[in-house]
């Protein structure tokens, strides 16, 4: 959270293993969520490699109120570029964990978790950041629960939402979810939302 004469910056980060869905979600949220009344960009800022996959980052700054201002991330998930992924990452005040449901990416959410742990631990400010989950890829066939995937991660305790990115299933209220929370925040410090 950075305050800016009488402007408020919130960073809000999509986090997830390669593939998950994390550039897919933001896409379709921008484009088909967002009203272009706040948006402060016309088209979403991307980094990519030659693939298609995120090599930096995607980016949208939004206007929530007049006041407020988010700037919406999305991390790169291939391990080949953690470091700029935690270089990303840095500062968030929210964080929407994109769990890639297929069977088979299991291990590779418990790991990048893991690491995300350890970040929220190592890292300054992080540890207040708010966190939502998003359960995606519910479209396709060979995926695990929701409610297995909460358990088994261990993410009970956060706000969860079953979704495909590729049609929007659940995403909206997955940000408004996020956006609440953090308005509610603002507001019990006394900061008045304009
Ligand atoms: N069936 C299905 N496919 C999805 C869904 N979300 C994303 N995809 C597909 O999964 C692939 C990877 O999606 P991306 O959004 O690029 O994944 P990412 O998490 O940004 O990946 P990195 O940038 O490499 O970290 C693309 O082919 C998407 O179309 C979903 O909910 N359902
Ligand atoms: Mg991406």
């Amino acid at each position: 959270m950075k305050v800016v004469g009488d402007r408020i910056y919130l960073k809000l980060i999509f986090f997830g293993t390669a593939l998950a869905g994390k550039t897919t979600a933001l896409e379709w949220l921008f484009y088909h969520a967002i009203p272009d009344e706040m948006k402060l960009v016309k088209e979403l800022r991307q980094v990519k490699t030659s693939f298609g996959q995120t090599l930096l980052f995607d980016f949208a700054p939004i206007e929530i109120s007049q006041n407020v201002v988010t700037r919406i991330f999305s991390a790169t998930g291939q391990d080949y570029y953690k470091g700029t992924r935690t270089k990303v990452l840095a500062d968030s005040d929210g964080i929407f964990i994109v769990i890639d449901s297929q069977k088979k990416a299991l291990e590779r959410n418990q790991e990048i978790l893991q690491e995300l742990w350890k970040c929220v631990e190592e890292m300054e400010n992080l540890s207040e950041a708010e966190i939502v989950a998003l359960y995606n890829k519910n479209d396709l066939e060979e995926i695990h629960s929701m409610e297995f995937l909460r358990e088994y991660l261990g993410l009970e305790k956060y706000d969860g939402f079953s979704t495909c990115a590729l049609t929007g299933d659940n995403l909206e209220d997955a940000l408004i979810a996020m956006l609440r929370k953090l308005t509610a925040k603002l507001e019990a410090k006394g900061f008045v939302l304009e």
